[in-house]
């Protein structure tokens, strides 16, 4: 057989043969092994042809899976028509070309197929940039020697090349490998990441911005309903779908909590266990509102059997991106439909602060808001202020940065019942005069 080519590395439209190899100490669901991989790869738009399953003590070193498999994946790819095979696994290139020369089919691992799905998911220009540099990263050392194909590959889109229309890596930087040299892919990982530098400045500095208000950061594993959520909860119209990975890039909106409270919501890429690190190191920019927040609500489907294992995975994303010490509020979301309530059950005992709600049907909504707002007043305390009447800025300032219960006007004065961050009435009282602090502040209130 002519020697394949690897330059392809997007499903879109292809019948695929899915393969797990199962090493000992991996948690999976056993219920349904592939039921994950399966889901990446309709998300990337393949067709599963058939899927298979092999448990091992240690990965093979030639071919990652072994004892016959390999010839057995070529013989169920003959028989389902696939044209793609999938491995569950993170192989090495040479494992890659070794499982290509008895298969004959396109070998892609477990991250190439989650590249692909952002490759064709990257809608803003930072989006298609990290991407471009992740699958850069990831797949250029496990092209080497493979760009020797040029004739037969096809013509490449402009721009970064993610997101155009056909076969082989169109989605991907994969022409762009093959067709430039080594030196030239060098140089665009230079730009790219020149370029994602200043983006990652620019997004420090608006969150630095937003350094005075409380803000608020959906997290979650793909497809638990965060952006159902920002949606019941604020006007932010996000795009909902049953589907891994709908959303991809950072969206933040207000959140009104009554009593003139508000704080800022974001709703952010999912999550999904063993996510490519050069992914994840690329999506910080995206990332940087759920970074720095001063709150996390982790959205768990709990209508899932993998509900429990997603949660695990959720917590070992936060760790790497070193959020793992913020306060969270765990929400179990999809209760309308969760037959298994012995999930809610395990969950709660394992999580702190846990809420049932629904996403879709409002449940449990209003005691979020309670909750948040609760979170919201510990920062918080309740004084009276008096303004002159004529310092119209101060006043606007004292609406933006407090929650004003009450004002009563006097001849030159108004005086106002407020609920403010005591670092804040620090910060105006220091640079206004004409403002007086009428009750001495209470103590932080700890309920
Ligand atoms: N029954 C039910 N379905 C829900 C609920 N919340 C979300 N869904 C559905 O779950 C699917 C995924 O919802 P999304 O809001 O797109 O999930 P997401 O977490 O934003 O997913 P990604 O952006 O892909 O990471 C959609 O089909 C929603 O309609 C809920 O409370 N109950
Ligand atoms: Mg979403």
């Amino acid at each position: 057989m002519a020697e394949l080519v690897r330059e392809d590395l997007s499903v879109q439209r292809e019948r695929a043969l899915l393969v797990k190899v199962i090493l000992p100490g991996v948690d999976f669901d056993v219920r349904n092994p592939l039921g994950e991989l399966a889901s990446l790869a309709e998300a990337a738009g393949a067709e599963v042809a058939d899927g298979m399953t092999q448990k091992r003590m240690r990965p093979s070193a030639r071919t990652y899976a072994g004892r016959g498999k390999p010839q057995e994946s070529r013989d169920r790819a003959d028989a389902g028509d696939a044209t793609v095979v999938i491995f569950d696994n993170e192989l090495a290139p040479s494992q890659i070309r070794a499982l290509e020369k008895v298969i004959e089919r396109k070998i892609l691992d477990r991250s190439e197929l989650i590249l692909d799905i952002f490759a064709a998911r990257a809608q803003t220009l930072e989006a298609r940039l990290q991407v471009e540099l992740a699958q850069l990263q990831y797949t250029a050392p496990r092209l080497r020697g493979m760009w020797t194909h040029l004739e037969r590959i096809a013509g490449a889109g402009g721009g970064t090349g993610v997101g155009t229309v056909g076969g082989i890596g169109t989605r991907g930087p994969g022409e762009r490998q093959i067709e430039i040299d080594r030196r030239i892919v060098g140089r665009r990982i230079a730009y790219l990441k020149r370029e994602l530098a200043g983006i990652d400045r620019r997004k420090i500095r608006e969150v630095r911005a937003r350094r005075d208000e409380f803000t608020v950061s959906l997290v979650g594993y793909t497809n638990a309903g965060k952006s159902t959520l920002i949606n019941a909860l604020t006007d932010a119209g996000q795009h909902v779908e049953d589907k891994l990975f709908a959303t991809l890039d950072t969206k933040t909106t207000r959140w009104a909590l009554g009593e003139g409270q508000s704080v800022l919501l974001s709703d952010t890429v999912g999550f999904v266990r063993d996510l490519p690190h050069r992914l994840v190191a690329s999506f910080r920019a995206t990332l940087e509102a759920a970074i720095h927040a001063d709150l996390l609500l982790h959205v768990v489907d709990v209508s899932v059997q993998d509900a429990p294992r997603q949660v695990t995975a959720v917590g070992q994303v936060l760790e790497e991106l070193g959020c793992a010490g913020t306060p969270t509020m765990n929400l179990l979301n999809k209760c309308d439909i969760a037959s298994d309530t012995s999930i809610m059950q395990v969950l709660e005992n394992r999580l702190p602060a846990t809420l049932r709600i629904s996403a879709a049907t409002g449940r449990g909504l209003e005691e979020l808001v309670e909750r948040v707002r609760e979170r919201l007043n510990i920062k918080t305390i309740d004084a009276i202020i008096r303004v002159p009447v004529h310092e119209g800025k101060l006043i606007a300032q004292i609406d933006q940065k407090a929650s004003v219960l009450e004002r009563r006007y006097g001849s030159t004065y108004v005086e106002m019942d407020v609920r403010i961050d005591p670092t804040h009435l620090d910060q105006l009282a220091g640079r206004h005069p004409g403002l007086e602090i009428v009750s001495p502040a209470p103590p932080p209130r700890t309920d």
